[in-house]
């Protein structure tokens, strides 16, 4: 299903988030998320004007933000709504259903009133993902699940993989897809499971760079051509890629930038659907 164009792959989707996200995919002609790792509302408002443009997705780290106040939310969903992307908090919840629905729902940051997409860890078994929909589900959300990471020795791998997907298949109402390097279609299934071809997750791959293949803390870069085209990557998330130090950020180069990924990424998808057979 997922050689599909992302416009057909919008119709079959029952969340309204993953929906939404297809939809913006196809009508902004982008397969772009901008990671937003900034400390300061300034230069993260200035990033997300400058790339908005070229984005269908901003990706957060919402309590990296050193002046954080309410209406930053405000001017984030002004900058939603003028450059049409979805927002999606990079939250990471790894605890039990009780607590994630309070750090989901409540806080300083209540995540859920504003965030279409977040995600989590699979670490705490299924019922992560039955504290989180209850939150989530009311509000339309969507969640992600971590299946891999893009950092060396990363434990999320192998077993662990297998069953992150086995957690996923059982809540499609409400977890649409995965953070991962690859695709996850017909991965863990059970004894006499048969794969079901109308599977179609979303595949959301950080660890994106065109100019380097790390950053000394583990981190490693593959290109959105090898993220799209070989691995069958939905989405990619670029961070540092676009605005390199936020210290001595230049905007025009920022958003230059950002056209850059932009295209390579939406080549690398029209790529992988011309090699449909
Ligand atoms: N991220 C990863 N790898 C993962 C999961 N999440 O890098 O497996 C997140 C990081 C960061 C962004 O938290 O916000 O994606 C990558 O940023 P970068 O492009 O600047 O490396």
């Amino acid at each position: 299903a997922y050689l599909n164009t992302y416009a057909d792959r919008a119709k079959k989707q029952i969340n309204p988030a993953a929906r939404d996200l297809l939809e913006a995919v196809e009508r902004k002609q982008s397969n772009l998320c901008v990671s937003v790792d900034v400390t300061s509302s300034k230069d993260f408002l200035s990033i997300i004007d400058a790339v908005g443009p070229y984005v269908s997705l901003i990706k957060t780290h919402i309590d990296i933000i050193e002046d954080f106040e309410p209406s930053l939310i405000l001017r984030l969903q002004e900058l939603s709504a003028k450059h049409d992307f979805l927002i999606f908090e990079d939250r990471k919840f790894a605890d039990i259903g009780n607590t994630v629905a309070l750090q989901y729902s409540s806080g300083v940051h209540k995540i859920a009133t504003w965030s279409h997409i977040t995600n989590a860890h699979p670490v705490p078994g299924p019922s992560i993902i039955k504290g989180l929909a209850t939150v989530g589900l009311p509000l339309r959300r969507g969640l992600l699940l971590l299946a891999e990471m893009s950092t060396a020795g990363a434990l999320a791998r192998g077993a662990y993989t297998e069953d992150a997907v086995r957690m996923a298949r059982d809540a499609r109402d409400f977890v649409i897809g995965f953070i991962a390097q690859h695709r996850m279609e017909g991965v863990g299934l059970r004894e006499g499971e048969k794969q079901d071809d109308a599977e179609d997750y979303l595949i959301l791959t950080p660890g994106v760079g065109l100019d380097a293949t790390g950053d000394g803390l583990g981190q490693q870069y593959r290109t959105p051509q090898e993220a799209v085209l070989s691995s069958g990557s939905d989405i990619i998330i670029v961070g540092r890629g676009i605005y390199g130090n936020p210290g001595n950020m230049n905007i025009n180069e920022v958003q230059r930038q950002a056209e850059r990924y932009r295209e390579a990424g939406w080549n690398a998808y029209l790529q992988r659907l011309n090699r449909r057979e």
